[in-house]
């Protein structure tokens, strides 16, 4: 017994020491784009706990695995049997509550997240998307303009209105960090608030053809005089025509 307090709190040690290392590794490994949206620090913070819990499982079963094998193979010589046990109480109620509270817990965590992501914004403005088959067409709701690139206002609450002309299709900006599903036959809404000035590009996330990769836009967002400037002169543009 005393040699198992021994062994455990080696294995105790080597754990948490293998779990920084690997979360080390994950989190340099997966290296994401600059947050540029207000909802970009949630979901950031989200996928660290995720990182942290998977580097701490990993360690946990490759410690332990790795342990046994090293300390107790079998030497030279020895042909005894080994001890026979059956089932362990303590064990099985410890790896049945600890997985369960562990995925409550996380569960908990995004839908509270999920839920305040997709929460009505004050003064949001509205942006109508619309996706096909391979490309993209933006407008706003009083406006005839149809334009191939997604102006957006700096610091303002957006609302993606989201149709696809044939298949399905999903809007992703990596550097907002949500994503949503284009349905076709029905509207589905993206909320987020842009807070970086600058390009990106916006990316359909769900293979939707031959040419689905070369579904992309240039996402640009500016300040907001700059956006009521670009679709009021272009509005005047297209009802002149
Ligand atoms: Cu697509």
């Amino acid at each position: 017994m005393q040699n198992n307090t021994r062994h455990f709190a080696v294995i105790g040690v080597l754990v948490v020491i293998f779990t920084f290392v690997v979360y080390w590794v994950l989190d340099g490994v997966l290296q994401f784009p600059m947050p540029a949206s207000l909802q970009a620090a949630s979901i950031d913070t989200m996928i660290q706990g995720h990182l942290w819990l998977i580097a701490f499982l990993f360690s946990l079963v490759i410690v332990f695995m790795v342990y046994a094998l090293f300390l107790f193979r079998r030497r030279p010589g020895d042909e005894s049997e080994g001890e026979y046990f059956h089932g362990n109480t303590t064990l099985e109620i410890l790896w049945t509550v600890v997985p369960m509270v562990l995925i409550i817990g996380f569960g908990y965590w995004a839908t509270v997240d999920l839920a305040a992501l997709t929460k009505r914004q004050d003064n949001e403005v509205i942006v109508n998307a619309e996706g096909f088959q391979w490309g993209w067409n933006f407008s706003l709701p009083n406006s005839d303009l149809v334009t191939q690139e997604l102006v957006l206002p700096v610091g303002s609450a957006i609302r993606m209105d989201m149709t696809s002309k044939d298949v399905l299709h999903n809007f992703w900006v990596p550097e907002f960090r949500v994503k949503q599903d284009i349905v076709p036959g029905r509207t589905t809404y993206l909320r987020f608030t842009p807070t970086v000035e600058g390009e990106y590009t916006l990316i359909c996330s769900e293979l939707c053809g031959l040419n689905h990769t070369g579904m992309i836009a240039t996402v640009r967002v500016v300040p907001p005089e700059e956006f009521a400037a670009f679709w009021d002169q272009d509005v005047q543009t297209a009802s002149s025509k």
